[in-house]
Formats: structure tokens, C-alpha cells, sequence
């Protein structure tokens, strides 16, 4: 989509390679997945949709159908040599996903009908992303940006599973992603980040608890937690960050805070059919400070294209969970493998069904 960058100066390229929220994507990463899906529709607006349907059967008696869709409008205005990037996005999970939550087993975090969930996963909030950018470079090969969003992606952890290449034909989410990337929907986030050729600083302010489960409102929250997070780019197609931080009271219903470190190694590399085959190594560690527990976890994901339509998937999981039926500590493996194809593209929305 190289002819949507024509008009664009180098920071507005520098934006339109970050993913969603605050992670920078390899260049061929953005430009298979995201990018593919976009649409101009006005002078300096795009609309790149994304929508999976799907289903899974992972809980013991239960099925349901998932139908993720994501919608994400991008606005930008050149300031000199600098630009500002409006990008709201929408989840229609709250609609779509009934029972507050959907079956998944093994899967914790947050709460439905008053009860922190056990082997289900909830939606995400209907404002998924409510962020302003503004990105300038400052002398040569370094690019200075800042970032506020009431609702948005603080510097901590690999790309979301929403927005991840690797996990972009497998909507359902990872047992681990409140281990790794579970604060891409933080309340009052604010990064301040400096690329220098191949190696990127960031540091964020931002709200530790999560939403509530009413997923139609903002779940307002002023900045008591802080992350940073250190990326490098050694080629178009890897990229790897490390990053920690410190959450302040992540779960409504538990005590204390969460210092969560995570690390992760992304590949992507592009095919004849023009979309790309890309993979996620994904660490990540809670210490509570409460129950003074490390609990770690391990990803490994890829999405391979058979063809344009046709995608492997599969992703492996170790999960130390303390937070199921039984107590103790549980190293949790989960293994998922699939087939999706894309049964129709149609005004900038994707539908495709995934066997499981
Ligand atoms: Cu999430």
C-alpha cells in the first residue's frame, strides 16, 4: 500500500507503522496485516476494518459462536515536519459476546455479573482506543513522539492479541494475556517514546485496574501506575521488547498491585500471496504484591497463509494461574491449532471462520 504513504512526510510514515495504540510493528508486519485492510476515505482518513467470526468449543459443555469485530478510523494532520494522528476504534464485543463473558477454559481475569471469571473470557469495552498522537523527528534517523488516550495502550508488552499479526487469524484470547498484554485499554495512558534508528525508548503513566464489566462506558481512572519499555527493530522483519512496569491494583476484587515484566521476539515475514506469515515468542510475569507470587507464562503463536484466504494457525501456552476453581498454584499448557479461511470481503470488513 505503498501509495498511501506518498503524501505523508516521515512522521506520518513513523504513525502509520505503529499497530495499535502504542506498538511500533515491523514495516512488512503493518503493511500484510493492518494496512491490507484500509480503506481512504477522505482526504487524510482511513478506515481499516477488522472482523473475525468464529468459533470455539474449549470449555467443558459449552459452545458459542465469537464474532470479534474491531473498528478503527485514523486521522491525521501534518504540523510542520511533525504530525498529530487521531485513531478511535470500537469493539462491537459487547454487543456480540452474550453472557458478559465467553467460554475458554483455564481463562481468568476480570469479572461478569459481580464474580471474577473462571475458565470464560470476557469482551473487550465497546472504546477500545481513544488516543492522539504526535510524532516529529528531531535531527536525523530519531523520531520523538508523545501520546495521550483516555482509553489506550500504555508501553507494556508485546502487540495485543486484538492487533497482533501472529494472532490475527486466532481472535480467541490467550490464557496468558493477563500475564503479557492485558493493559492495551488502560484508562488515562500517556507515553513518551524516542526511536533512534533501530532501538526505540518509552515510558508511560497510565491506570492500573481494569475495566468494569459494563463494556459500554469509559472506565475512568487517573495515572497511579507506570511502565517503560525498550524495542528493537534489527530488520523490516524482526522486531523484540522487553518491558516492565508497575500496576496498581489490576483486579477490582483482589488486593495489591502487580509488577509485571514481559519479553517477546516477533517475526513476520512476507509471502507470494501476499499476506504474511508472522510469529510471537511472548514471556511475561506477575509478581503480586500481596501473595508476593511470581506467576509466569509462555506464548509461542505463528499464522501461517496458504494462501490469500487460507491461514495455519497455532499457538502453544504455559500459564502459572493461581486464580482457578482449585487453590494453589497451576501451571496451566494449552495447545491450539486451526484452520481459518476468509469467506468475503465486503466495505472494509472482513468475516472468516476459524475450525477448531
Ligand atoms: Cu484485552
Amino acid at each position: 500500500m505503498q501509495h498511501m504513504h506518498m503524501h505523508m512526510n516521515e512522521a506520518g510514515m513513523y504513525l502509520m507503522h505503529i499497530g495499535v495504540g502504542d506498538e511500533y510493528e515491523p514495516v512488512k508486519l503493518a503493511d500484510a496485516h493492518a494496512h491490507a485492510k484500509q480503506r481512504r476515505v477522505g482526504s487524510d482518513v482511513y478506515v481499516p476494518g477488522l472482523c473475525g467470526g468464529h468459533s470455539t468449543n474449549r470449555s467443558p459443555g459449552s459452545r458459542q459462536i465469537l464474532v470479534d469485530q474491531l473498528f478503527m478510523v485514523s486521522a491525521q494532520h501534518a504540523v510542520g515536519r511533525g504530525i498529530v494522528m487521531l485513531e478511535p476504534m470500537l469493539s462491537l464485543e459487547p454487543a456480540t459476546i452474550t453472557n458478559r463473558s465467553y467460554p475458554l477454559l483455564f481463562q481468568t481475569g476480570e469479572t461478569a455479573f459481580g464474580r471474577p471469571l473462571i475458565d470464560r473470557q470476557h469482551p473487550h469495552d465497546f472504546v477500545m482506543n481513544l488516543g492522539v498522537h504526535y510524532a516529529r523527528p528531531i535531527g536525523e534517523n530519531t523520531m520523538f513522539q508523545l501520546y495521550y488516550a483516555p482509553v489506550g495502550d500504555p508501553a507494556l508488552g508485546p502487540v495485543a492479541y486484538p492487533h497482533r499479526a501472529s494472532a490475527a487469524e486466532l481472535p480467541q484470547a490467550p490464557l496468558g494475556h493477563h500475564w503479557q498484554d492485558s493493559t492495551h485499554i488502560a484508562a488515562d495512558v500517556a507515553t513518551v517514546a524516542v526511536k533512534h534508528k533501530w532501538l526505540r525508548l518509552e515510558a508511560s503513566g497510565f491506570h492500573g485496574t481494569e475495566p468494569d464489566e459494563n463494556r459500554w462506558n469509559i472506565d475512568w481512572g487517573g495515572m497511579n501506575s507506570w511502565s517503560t519499555r525498550v524495542s528493537v527493530f534489527p530488520s523490516n522483519n524482526w522486531m523484540a521488547q522487553v518491558s516492565t512496569g508497575r500496576l496498581t491494583k489490576p483486579e477490582r476484587q483482589e488486593e495489591g498491585d502487580v509488577e509485571r515484566t514481559t519479553a517477546s521476539v516477533h517475526y513476520t515475514r512476507p509471502m507470494g500471496s501476499g499476506e504474511a506469515w508472522s510469529t510471537s515468542l511472548i514471556f511475561g510475569r506477575n509478581h503480586c504484591t500481596f501473595t508476593h507470587r511470581n506467576l509466569d507464562s509462555y506464548l509461542l503463536e505463528s499464522a501461517y497463509p496458504l494462501t490469500k484466504k487460507d491461514f495455519i494457525t497455532s499457538r502453544a501456552e504455559l500459564v502459572d494461574k493461581d486464580e482457578l476453581i482449585v487453590p494453589g498454584i497451576f501451571r496451566v499448557q494449552a495447545y491450539t491449532a486451526g484452520y481459518t479461511r476468509d469467506i468475503g470481503v465486503f466495505h472494509s470488513m472482513e468475516t472468516g471462520w476459524e475450525l477448531m
